[in-house]
């Protein structure tokens, strides 16, 4: 049994997030999480809300909250869809928890202990009605560029062109409206990643066997250009981490944050601190997933996320973890994932383009999104979401295979022998069962190697596979036909495909859960235990009850396809 912690990437807590997100990190991630949980090997799923930063902060300003309690709202909202997309984290934390506050402010202390983060004065805009610093988008104003007259200070909306706000004519404060301000010197910290550089470089290379999507966007970064640049860690906020050092204040940053990039991935660790407190657990219990001297050592730690997130957990994050030099566990594998398009265009939580997450559970049960966007999942390339293509393969994969499967298989058995498994022969039985195991038993071999492999759109693939088997076995045994003249050997067939339906729901439950759960339900699947061999298909014995279930899958008809691509056509009020 090995120990494995997962990390998905931690969604923003801005707005309800769409469904390219959800298959960039959280989805995987969960599948792999419940699939090595059913291998049994102990896992510890992590996830969390990402709430600092000035999205969040423009968000609650939009929705008219304090910062606190929009984030507090949406941490709900966003728990409760991760609940209807069955994400099962073990915890599902929040970036602006007092666990993080106190461990961002840790790791920024042993770095500068270790003289790695460096004091540099910079020239910002100070608003004198708002009493604070501006961050670049919060200040709007004129561009000399082209003259529109609601440029930011970080970028012209209309012509593109990037600014600096002192570039602005005119310029007031996005937050007031004010043009009281001035240009006053401030301090910010600086992480030093570039002292780190030779010591990631040497790390990446020792990661043959990560997905090149992953390995090739590190290397860029290290050595396009001038290399690794050092990263301001520190903003003026009011919403955020404090700057600190460790428990000590720190002179000249009173009133700033840190910067939510530094933040946020040590909220993979507080999320596990934030899980030891909520369940009555000792500092052990979480040390012995994150500390290398407290056990973490035998941990397999694997993130999931998309790929304008890899260089902050190539570079950013391991350089805050070396750089502490004080024995956390640095990630093993990263699997990260390209874009999931819509229809022709972009996802876009800021346009509101595309399918949200709330919307897609309105519409349809789970199942249907998880295996669409799974058996999709953006690996070698982009990918594109079509309304065509998700009722071809809802109705095709799910309906005719899947479903009509189980159907069949249990509805014949109800009018030729009752809603019990039947008795056949022993040698019959065998026979029937050596015959299907010799099909099922190699695509099982190939599911699991790809499941371990986090090839999920293969792994979707050969479930498939291992799906239509049933339909194919039942189709040439032809139970109804054998029945007329032989029923012990028709008893002997359906005794095997029915136990088939049964290793279905255990095979099928990383993917589509809701539905293993339903069909395990109905056939008195008690033991969920990963099958491995011929007798696995006689786990039913003669004489075990089921009952015939309600359609797992209805298809999706041309009308409702219709009638949601014009409703998902355009964006989001
Ligand atoms: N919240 C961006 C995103 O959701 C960011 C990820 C943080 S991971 C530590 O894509
Ligand atoms: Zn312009």
């Amino acid at each position: 049994m090995a120990r494995i912690l997962i990390t998905s990437a931690i969604p923003y807590i801005n707005g309800i997030k769409h469904l390219g997100n959800l298959v960039g990190s959280q989805l995987p991630a969960d599948l792999y999480a419940r699939y090595m949980r059913q291998r049994g090997h102990e896992v510890m799923f992590l996830c969390a809300t990402d709430e600092h930063g000035t999205p969040a902060e423009l968000a609650a300003a939009k929705a008219g909250k304090p910062v606190a309690e929009f984030c507090a709202e949406m941490h709900e909202v966003q728990a409760g869809l991760a609940r209807g997309f069955r994400l099962s984290f073990d915890h599902f934390g929040r970036s602006s928890s007092p666990q993080n506050h106190q461990l961002t402010q840790y790791f920024a202390g042993r770095l500068a202990d270790a003289g790695l983060i460096e004091e540099v004065s910079e020239r910002q805009v100070y608003s004198n009605a708002d009493g604070r610093f501006l961050p670049d988008r919060y200040i709007e104003g004129t561009c000399p560029n082209c003259g529109y007259d609601k440029a930011r200070g970080d970028q012209c909306e209309n012509c593109t062109k990037q600014l600096d706000p002192t570039d602005l004519i005119d310029p007031r404060s996005a937050i007031s409206g004010s043009t009281d301000l001035e240009v006053c010197e401030t301090k910010h910290l600086y992480l030093r990643q570039s002292a780190l550089r030779d010591q990631l470089d040497a790390w990446i290379d020792t990661k043959s066997d990560w997905p090149v999507l992953t390995t090739s966007i590190a290397k860029k970064w290290l050595h396009d250009g001038d290399g690794l640049q050092d990263r301001g860690i520190t903003r003026d906020l009011n919403w955020g981490v404090p700057v600190r050092k460790g428990t000590e204040d720190w002179p000249g940053m009173e009133g700033k944050v840190f910067y939510v990039w530094f933040d946020a991935p040590i909220e993979y660790i507080a999320a596990a601190v934030e899980w030891a407190d909520a369940n009555g657990k000792a500092d052990a219990d979480w040390q012995r997933w994150w500390r290398t001297d407290k056990g973490a050592d035998d941990v397999r730690y694997v993130q999931f996320m998309g790929k304008d997130n890899v260089p902050f957990h190539t570079l950013s994050f391991p350089a805050t973890i070396m750089g502490a030099d004080d024995n956390w566990k640095l990630v093993d594998y990263i699997k990260s994932f390209n874009y999931l398009n819509y229809d022709g265009g972009q996802f876009s939580t800021s346009q509101g383009r595309g399918i949200f997450q709330d919307q897609a559970l309105e519409i349809l049960p789970v199942d249907y999104w998880r295996w669409w966007l799974l058996s999709h999942a953006p690996e070698s390339s982009d990918s594109e979401f079509t309304w065509e293509n998700f009722q071809s393969s809802v109705n095709k994969d799910l309906a005719d295979v899947l479903g009509n499967f189980v159907s069949r298989i249990t509805k014949f058995c109800r009018s030729k022998f009752g809603e019990v498994v039947p008795d056949a022969p022993a040698d019959l039985a065998r026979a029937e069962r050596d015959a299907l195991w010799s099909r099922i038993g190699p695509l099982l071999k190939e599911y699991e190697t790809q499941m371990e492999a986090m090839e999920v759109r293969k792994s979707a693939n050969t479930l498939r596979a291992i799906w239509v088997v049933g339909n194919e076995y039942l189709q040439e045994a032809a139970p109804w036909s054998v029945f007329k003249t032989d029923a012990d050997r028709a008893a002997a067939i359906v005794a095997t495909a029915l136990n088939l339906a049964g290793l279905y729901a255990i095979l099928s439950a990383p993917f589509i859960p809701e539905t293993s759960e339903t069909l395990g339900r109905a056939l008195n699947v008690t033991d969920f235990d990963w099958p491995s061999g011929v007798d696995d298909l006689a786990r039913l014995p003669a004489g075990h009850g089921f009952v015939v279930p309600d359609v797992l899958f209805a298809k999706i008809s041309d009308e409702d396809r219709e009638a949601w691509q014009e409703r998902f056509s355009g964006t989001r009020a």
